[in-house]
């Protein structure tokens, strides 16, 4: 199989990255395909190779990003006997694929041509329809070398119908939960609030999306929280950026009737979901884009699950006198949420001025004027993305941005990260420094060098945000040994080893010079930022103190 493809990438038929650990190449192709939004193969060999495959298929299904998993088996005769590399490798990944498709056990020879060709579109049907991971085992009969005269007799003409007989695979349709209720209205002269969660539709629909999101909040007046990995852009009125320290600090008006249209999964903010379930959930619409599965995590709302732009057509069938802004009441609503959303602005342009030590929150606030525009980034899970939705402000929406939309696991985001940069070009990696060095071998794979991947390393020495969960001290155990885990390595010694440029960043005067410098270079650099993140806490916390004391 290897040979099959390298010869055929040599003769450009596809992009071909090799790699020796799974893990990290499974990651790397849910970066690329998540930026493309086409399915990448990663193809691997038999035994714990596959059990590798693992960490990324889960977040491809919950994200709902299209990934072919090809993995070589042994045949029938050499399974369940001993045999070296031969494991169940077939129930592997069964939980988390769209569905399972197994070659005949006795060997893919026993295929003919048309079942083959047949395999194939199946494989690409199956991860693009409702978008997510699919497995692909096929055991291969000895003997797995073929001669150089075998090689030169199959460049010459695939004589594929030399496969004679005809064993059709298996196929294994992974059944999901579904929910989907039907249309349920809105009244838009009431008021309401749009929840943007992560994107999870198809690439090609999210124009789409952003166009029914405008009109439905120039119908409403209604005010929208968006995540910053939910697609909408800058342009889009309505948006509240602060909605998270709006809600920290009791500026929303909780009142009872308040309509809640949620668009995707929720974006995961505990002030979120305490704030929705202080609502009675009478009017609590879920929708989903062909996302079945259930997605409210509070159950409350009522889902419907054929897309906004299909929901819209029925609403304003519904409606058709409505004009634009029709509730003078809604538009006063969202004219004062506005007004307390620009005055948290101007505290903060104060509070994390761009100059001096550097903090967390300060970088999630000024990165976006250091970075050029549309220069996208990608957030490891735990503080980073947290403090993004927190304190970024209109700079989420200001370029596009990703982060795991499925499962917050701290591994595979330099992966993902390089993924991500070889099909989109030069890109900014903001990473906890856990995150960093569970995923250090993916320096080992293919680096982009064309352009530079420059990955900010927030250096708080282990998980800092197990310092902003405010546990009350353990009577026993040690919380750095438990939780916070501080690692002793050397960033710039890792760095030398791999041969990646590297920078020690030490305030914030710095930011711009070092990344003119980082944008010269080609490949991964690494940019070392030390934060201390017990006072870092501090500061969030004093934030929300003075920010109470301040809206009025
Ligand atoms: C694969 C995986 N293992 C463990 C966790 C639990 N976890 C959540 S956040 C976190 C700490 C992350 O530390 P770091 O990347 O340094 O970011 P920080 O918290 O400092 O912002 C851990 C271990 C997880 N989400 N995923």
């Amino acid at each position: 199989m290897a040979l099959a493809l390298g010869g055929m990438a040599e003769d450009l038929q596809f992009n071909l990255y090799t790699a020796i650990d799974e893990r990290s190449a499974a990651f790397m192709a849910l970066g690329i395909s998540t930026a493309t939004g086409k399915a990448t193969a990663v193809i691997t060999t038999s035994g714990t190779a596959v059990s590798n495959l693992l960490p990324a298929a889960v977040e491809a299904d919950k994200s709902c990003v299209p990934l072919i998993f090809i993995t070589a088996d042994r045949p029938e005769r050499l399974k369940n006997c001993g045999a070296n590399q031969s494991v169940n490798q077939e129930q592997f990944l069964t939980s988390v694929c769209r569905s399972v498709i197994k070659a005949p056990s006795k060997g893919i020879h026993t295929l003919t041509n048309r079942s083959l060709i047949s395999l194939v579109n199946n494989v690409w049907n199956e991860a693009h329809a409702f978008p997510g991971p699919v497995h692909l085992n096929l055991p291969i009969e000895e003997p797995l070398h073929p001669s150089t005269t075998e090689q030169k007799k199959a460049w010459l003409g695939w004589e594929l119908d030399s496969f004679d007989n005809d064993n059709k695979p298996d196929l294994i349709h992974n059944p999901l939960e579904r929910t989907s209720e039907p249309f349920q209205d809105l009244d838009p002269l009431l008021f309401g609030i749009i929840l943007v969660g992560p994107w999870r539709g198809k690439p090609e629909n999210i124009g789409a999306f952003r166009n029914s999101v405008k009109v439905f909040q120039a119908l409403t007046g209604w005010p929208i929280f968006a995540d910053p990995l939910s697609g909408l852009m800058k342009d889009q009125p309505g948006l509240i950026h602060y909605w998270e320290l709006l809600i920290a600090t009791n500026n929303i008006n909780s009142d009872q009737d308040l309509q809640i249209l949620r668009l995707g999964p929720l974006t995961a903010s505990r002030n979120l979901e305490g704030f929705i379930k202080s609502l009675s959930n009478k009017n609590h619409i879920l929708i989903t884009e062909g996302e079945k599965r259930p997605l409210d995590p509070l159950h409350m709302a009522k889902q419907y699950s054929l897309g906004f732009d299909s929901w819209l057509k029925v609403f304003i069938s519904k409606h058709v006198n409505l004009q634009n802004h029709s509730s003078i009441k809604n538009l006063e609503l969202l004219n004062s949420l506005m007004a307390k959303n620009n005055q948290i602005h101007s505290y903060l342009d104060k509070k994390l001025s761009s100059n001096g030590i550097i903090n967390e929150p300060k970088i999630a606030h000024n990165i976006s004027n250091i970075l050029p525009a549309k220069m996208p980034i990608m957030l490891s899970a735990s503080s980073p993305i947290r403090d993004f939705f927190t304190f970024s402000g209109s700079s989420s929406f200001a370029r596009r941005c990703f982060s795991y939309r499925g499962t917050s696991g701290i591994d595979g985001n330099i992966s993902m990260a390089i993924g991500l940069s070889l099909a989109i070009g030069p890109l900014v990696l903001i990473c906890g420094d856990l995150s960093f060095f569970h995923d250090s071998n993916a320096f080992l794979l293919k680096q982009p060098r064309d352009h530079p991947l420059i990955i900010f390393l927030i250096d708080n020495k282990g998980g800092g945000i197990f310092n902003q969960l405010n546990l009350d001290k353990p009577t026993k155990g040690n919380v750095d040994k438990l939780f916070i885990m501080p690692q002793s390595v050397q960033l710039s010694s890792l760095a030398k080893a791999y041969s990646i440029p590297y920078k020690h960043l030490l305030s914030f005067e710095d930011f711009s010079l070092t990344f003119d410098w980082c944008m010269k270079h080609r490949g991964p650099v690494l940019i070392h930022i030390a934060t201390d993140s017990r006072a870092d806490n501090l500061l969030r916390k004093n934030i929300t103190k003075e920010l109470n004391k301040l809206i009025i």
